[in-house]
This record gives C-alpha cells, structure tokens and sequence, in this order.
C-alpha cells in the first residue's frame, strides 16, 4: 500500500460562502481605547500643524470608517493574534480564525469584488513578548492588520501613526472594501493575490511583526473566476525561508497521512491548485514549479475562446520582489502525473540555502503510485521514481538540495 495517500479535503479558505466566515453579522464598531483617542488626538494635532492640516480641518474628511461604496460590511470574521510555540529561540506568532489554529501564514482570506468585509482582530499576543521584540521603548505595545490590494480608509491603516492597532488584551474591527472595476471612474478593480500583515510589532513597519509569522494570503475574485481546489500561500522571505521555514522543515507532510497546510503542499492529479505568492523581506526570489506552467494573467488560467489569449505569455517562473504578491493556478500533473514536483527560488544560492520545498501529486484517488513513496530532487521532468529509504519515509521529511 502506498504510505502516500489524501484521506481528507483541506478546509477551503475563508470567505466566499465557505465555512470560517460568519456572514450577515453586523461588526461591532470599534470602541475606541482611550489610548487610541489620544493617539488620534495626537495625530490631528500633527496633522493640523503640518502644511495640508489647514486643508484637512477644514473639509472635515480625514478619518472615515469605511471607504466609499462600502456603506455596510456584508461579512464579518474574527481573527485571533497568537503567539506560537519558539522555532529555536525565533519567537513566532501568528494569525488564526480561532487561537488555537493560529500559523503561519495565517488563514487564506478570499474575497468577491464588491464585498465589503469587517475583520475584528484579538491580541492575545501577551504583552512582555511584544515588548521583547520592541526596538525602540518608545513605540507602543500592539499588533494590526495592514492589507494589500483591496480598499480601506485610515481607521482600518494597520499603522500607528493612524492609530489603528491593538493593544494586547485589546480588539479592533478592520474594514476591507473590494471594489469592482468601475469603466466610467477607470477604477481598475480589485480582483486579484494579494496579502496581509501586521504594521505594528517592533517598529513603524511591523518588520518584527513580519519576520515572526503575523501575514496571511488574500485572493480577492470576479463573479464567474474559475474556482481553484486547492489554494496554498507559500511566503518567501529572508534567510532563504518559505513561509519562515527551510529545507526539510519547509515540507512536514507525513509520508502516511498527508494533510495539506501551510507546510504541506499536497493535491491529487486533475485538481486545480492556487498559490498565492508573497514577498517579504529584503531579498529578491523567483518562484518556479516543476512539470507545471501557468497563463501570466490575473487568474493562472486562460478563459475559453479569449481572442487575446495569445498575449498572455505561459510561464513557469516568475520574479518576486519584497512586498509582490501574485497567483498562480496550475492542473496538478496535468501531462505529467503524480508525483513530488520540487517548488523552489530559483535563485541558486537561496534554492541551495533551502529555500524549496514540493508540491506532492497524488493520483486520482488520493494514493502516490508505488516508486514515488519518496522524494529526492527528481530531474526536471520529474519522472524519475525515487528509492524508498525506511528512515525518510518514517519521518516524513523530505530532503530537497
Ligand atoms: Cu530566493
């Protein structure tokens, strides 16, 4: 019997009907903390004094709690700040739609354009950690929610300076807007890969934040987008990581009951599968999958009968700088069949650092063919059976050089 088998589907990711988001729910407004107003205060006030304060004050517009088009949230969900158990004497923290499943990447958040999303964040990040990783005692103590790509006003920043964090022990309602493509405004939409992140932890910029695991994915879609299977957010970072981890770390699949996570990339022959894939850091990486390519578009695959197909190149690497986010969607061993497709930075000094990782191809029925049981780097076509070592396998550590 084959020690690969798919024995249950992965939770879709939140939103879009599916389960994790609460819908119709009516968000708490944010109470403001009196630590809040007087960050705020303290803000008008710089802003009054600064060369557009005059402007400002007397249109009366800064601070508005949802951007225009979103008059009332349609979704709501709750997502928890954790901290998470040390990777080596890295702190590590995270995103979770409940504590208890807090990761990194946190959960992937999906979108339609046109919905309006109010997200409240609980810190529960305990305060003595945060301050540990403070780099200047003067910066206050909080996590945030700083998001790419869709709308927001200043209230839903993820910033200090606009004094929408939170406070340990603290919550705050972020409120996302979606917005569609407008041909009369030329509002380009939003539909697309994008992320999220804190803003706040150790600095202005939430590096701290970043580098211990407090980001997510975020695909925001079109009516009629064509749904992927499976949707994985692979996090490429500094010190040669995806999604913070390296080598044989950065693939904990077990050889026995893969279950697909964010260091599990696993899904059956046939399946559409999405990456989300993000930048962080300082460094430059180039995402590259094995046996696979993809449409250069805004969806990964090309629509039937597009007269314009033919522009849009098919590629299977793709440049990443720090801050990019794009979506791939590939047919998981589409002509080439199941088996462990190496995804990698094919930067070679960062792939050979162990910044790579595999995409498992199960067959159909959820089984790894027999000679496929194990995972050296294949050759690129991949179709070369690995031997089967009882020690890998029993580990369910795949090493990739
Ligand atoms: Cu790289």
């Amino acid at each position: 019997m084959s020690a690969w088998r798919l024995v249950e589907d992965p939770p879709p990711p939140v939103g879009g009907g599916a389960s994790g988001g609460e819908r119709g729910g009516e968000p708490r407004r944010p109470r403001p903390s009196t630590r809040r107003l007087l960050v705020v205060a303290a803000t008008v006030l710089l802003t009054l004094v600064g060369a557009g304060g005059l402007a400002a004050a007397r249109t009366g517009s800064f601070f508005a709690e949802r951007p225009e088009g979103c008059a009332k949230p349609d979704r709501s969900m709750q997502l928890y700040a954790v901290e998470l158990p040390k990777d080596g004497n890295q702190v590590r923290l995270g995103y979770g739609l409940t504590p208890q499943t807090a990761s990194y990447p946190g959960p992937t958040i999906e979108m339609t354009e046109g919905e309006c999303l109010a997200i409240t964040v609980h810190n529960q990040v305990p305060a003595a950690t945060l301050e540990q990783l403070r780099t200047d005692p003067a910066h206050p103590l909080g996590v945030s929610l700083h998001v790419h790509g869709v709308k927001y006003t200043q209230l839903s920043d993820g910033t200090v300076q606009s004094g929408s964090f939170v406070p340990p022990g603290e919550s705050r309602t972020y409120t996302w807007f979606a917005q569609q493509r407008n041909k009369k405004t030329g509002a380009p939409g939003t539909a697309g890969h994008w992320w999220y992140h804190d803003h706040v932890v150790g600095g202005p910029h939430g590096t701290q934040g970043l580098g211990a695991g407090l980001f997510g994915g975020l695909v925001v879609r079109r009516p009629g987008d064509p749904k992927p299977d499976r949707t994985y957010t692979v996090v490429f970072g500094d010190r040669q990581s995806i999604n913070l981890r390296r080598g044989a770390a950065a693939d904990t699949c077990d050889a026995q009951q893969p279950q697909p996570g964010p260091t599990c990339l696993v899904a059956r022959k046939g399946e559409k599968v999405e990456f989300i894939v993000v930048g962080i850091g300082n460094d430059m990486h180039t995402f590259h999958l094995h046996g696979h390519a993809w449409a250069d578009n805004r969806t990964g695959v090309l629509p039937n009968g597009e007269p314009f197909a033919d522009l849009v190149p098919t590629i299977d690497n793709k440049p990443l700088g720090p801050g990019d986010s794009f979506g791939v969607t590939v047919t998981a061993g589409d002509s080439v069949g199941p088996g462990h497709w190496m995804l990698h930075c094919h930067m070679q000094f960062h792939s050979d650092g162990g910044m790579s990782t595999m995409l498992h191809v199960l067959d159909e029925n959820g089984n790894m063919p027999p000679g496929h049981d194990h995972s050296h780097a294949h050759p690129a076509g991949g179709t070369a059976a690995g031997t089967t070592t009882g020690a890998d396998t029993a580990a369910g550590q795949h090493q990739h050089k």
